[in-house]
């Protein structure tokens, strides 16, 4: 008998991506701007979407959906910032994909949304590859983390529009290094965008947000 392989990932990412085109079209109609944010564990996203809820509360009304392999920890957080969110348990699986962010917009609602943001399951590999209708990816980079990282975990880093690097206050604590970090990325990805700050200081915060709003208002 012939052993036959099958490659069954391009099947699963085409049939992602026309999920995501039908998820980008409904956001459009609904005049609704979707960010994506992705990172490994830990590296501050939650605490960057505080930042972000706090900038724009007053200004538009806001959805949140949050993934994570298990737990409702980070909704909860969302939750006492007084928006509405929504929470995927993924059991096991280390993304997002375009299927999980429909059913969760069914629960969340976005007619009434300007600005849905989407919290990835901590990984710095496997969302960069799926699509969610989204307008921008933003993956953040923790500096205790190290400035190899994009030469170690490319995929994220070509494929985002912005790149937060946070925890700039644990600057003088580690070797991380900011020009080879920024010569590196660019290098790679030229239309990046690229914002230090420190969710836990507010530095550097209000260049990212202020951005984040000329994007929203752009379209
Ligand atoms: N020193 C410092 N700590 C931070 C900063 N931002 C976040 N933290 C801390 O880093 C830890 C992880 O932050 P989260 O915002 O939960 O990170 P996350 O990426 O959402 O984590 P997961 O959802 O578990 O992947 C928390 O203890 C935060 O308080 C920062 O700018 N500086
Ligand atoms: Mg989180």
């Amino acid at each position: 008998m012939v052993v036959k392989t099958l490659n069954v990932r391009e099947d699963i990412l085409g049939a992602n991506d026309l999920i995501a085109e039908n998820l980008r079209t409904q956001f459009d109609r609904a005049n609704v701007f979707v960010i994506n944010i992705m990172s490994s564990p830990g590296a501050g996203k939650t605490s960057v979407i505080l930042k972000i809820i706090e900038h724009f509360a007053d200004k538009l009304k806001i959805g949140v959906i949050e993934g994570d392999i298990a737990s409702d920890v980070d909704a909860r957080k969302v939750e006492a910032a007084n928006v509405d969110v929504v929470q995927i348990n993924t059991d096991g699986a280390c993304h997002l994909d375009a299927n999980m962010i429909l059913s969760a917009c069914r629960s969340l609602g976005i007619d009434d949304k300007r600005l849905v943001i989407i919290e990835n399951v901590g990984n710095l590999v496997c969302p960069a590859e799926f699509k969610l209708g989204e307008n921008l990816k933003v993956m953040i980079l923790s500096i205790p983390e190290g400035h190899d990282k994009p030469l170690k975990y490319p995929l994220m880093f070509t494929e985002s529009d912005a790149l937060v690097l946070n925890k700039i206050d644990l600057l003088p604590h580690t070797d991380f290094d900011m020009e080879q970090l920024r010569s590196t990325v660019t290098a790679m990805n030229p239309k990046i965008r690229i914002f230090p700050l420190s969710a836990k200081t507010g530095e550097g915060v209000a260049a990212f947000t202020g951005w984040l709003q000329g994007a929203v208002e752009g379209r």
